[in-house]
């Protein structure tokens, strides 16, 4: 390179650096934020008590922060708007702004979102999060406009361990027969039919009273649901499984976000991301401390051994052969990899 073109570049470059300090500096002081006063309605299917809840409204908090008061969220808890599914319609529809949902019934429209319902594919949290805000995870978000929904980020729903009023589970075939609820789609009911239950699909709207009235005999969530959805009331056995690991995610109806400003949408956005750390930390702490508490009352808990879970790990591998193809192996194949890196 010649010392002429050099000193050129090196020109260009500081003039870019001026241009865009300006317009900086010029943003910053002449232009106020572009927000309007709004109502965000924001509804999901956990208790008000849960981890996640509470994430609610710290997200409603800080949204209010960033906006001036102006931006208000107004948090529905307990599945009172609906059912992960109905939420889901309502926000494509523009009748509610938010939601966390989780990954199962999003794979009713973007198949690729059932990957996460393949049994151990994130050996620990910090793997699971690695993948989601890396390009895999990011890829499957990329997917939902077209269908009407914007996906922010994800939040953790968690690891998954059953429970059940019949009796202790400690192996692949004690799961013989149990009328066992599952999250709607596919891959959750062809695994877990793969391993001898009895699956039942339905929302988690209708579960408590399903276990109650022992229409169902058990289902599978993290602990903190557990406690505070109250099924250890209901379901006197656990099974420490952790056989999948769901992610939530963070939904806008892209109807909505369509309306707002580059400067609410900034909001909204620093917002989720400052919530998503607040909720990570809040539902790993709350999964620790519900098992004492659901030991505390009464239930007896079983654990699947390494062993054990090689052996439904081993029993299962043509189901994932064959589910790989209907989700999509190229989504399969990069939330794998990606885990993999990450372990
Ligand atoms: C909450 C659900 C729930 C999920 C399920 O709306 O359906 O079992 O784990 O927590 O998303």
């Amino acid at each position: 390179m010649t010392v002429d073109l050099k000193k050129r570049m090196v020109l260009k470059a500081s003039m870019a650096g001026l241009v865009t300090a300006a317009t900086l500096g010029a943003s910053g002081k002449v232009m106020a934020k572009d927000v309007h006063t709004r109502i965000i309605r924001f509804g999901y299917g956990l208790a008000d008590s849960s981890p996640s809840g509470d994430a609610v409204r710290f997200f409603a908090k800080e949204v209010g922060k960033l906006s001036g008061g102006k931006l208000k969220v107004k948090t529905y808890g307990n599945g009172s708007l609906g059912s992960d599914e109905q939420m889901q319609n309502a926000l494509i529809g523009g009748s509610q702004e938010m939601t966390f949902v989780s990954t199962a019934p999003l794979a009713g429209m973007v198949k690729g979102f059932g990957v996460f319902d393949l049994p151990f594919l994130f050996n620990n949290d910090k793997i699971a999060d690695t993948t989601l805000d890396g390009p895999a995870g990011q890829k499957l978000l990329e997917a939902l406009p077209p269908k009407g929904l914007i996906g922010l980020l994800y939040w953790e729903n968690g690891f998954r361990n059953l429970t059940n009023s019949r009796h202790p589970i400690a192996k692949m075939e004690d799961l013989k027969g149990i009328k066992l609820r599952v999250m709607q789609n596919e891959v959750a009911l062809a695994v877990f039919n793969a391993l001898g239950a009895n699956a039942i699909p339905m929302p988690f709207t209708e579960l408590f009273t399903a276990l109650e009235t022992k229409t169902v005999d058990g289902q599978e969530n993290p602990l903190s649901t557990i406690q505070t959805s109250k099924f250890y009331e209901v379901q006197p056995y656990l099974t420490l499984s952790k056989h999948v690991y769901t992610p939530f995610v963070l939904l806008a109806s892209k109807r909505w976000w369509d309306t707002l400003t580059p400067d609410e949408r900034d909001i909204i956005m620093q917002a989720s991301r400052t919530t998503q750390a607040y909720q990570r930390k809040a539902s790993r702490e709350a999964d620790g401390t519900a098992l004492t508490f659901i030991k505390d009352h009464g239930v007896k808990v079983a654990e699947f051994s390494p062993e054990e879970k090689e052996r439904i790990r081993e029993t299962l591998k043509p189901i994932v052969e064959k589910l790989r193809i209907n989700i999509g192996p190229d989504t399969v194949d990069s939330v794998m990899s990606a885990a993999k890196q990450a372990a």
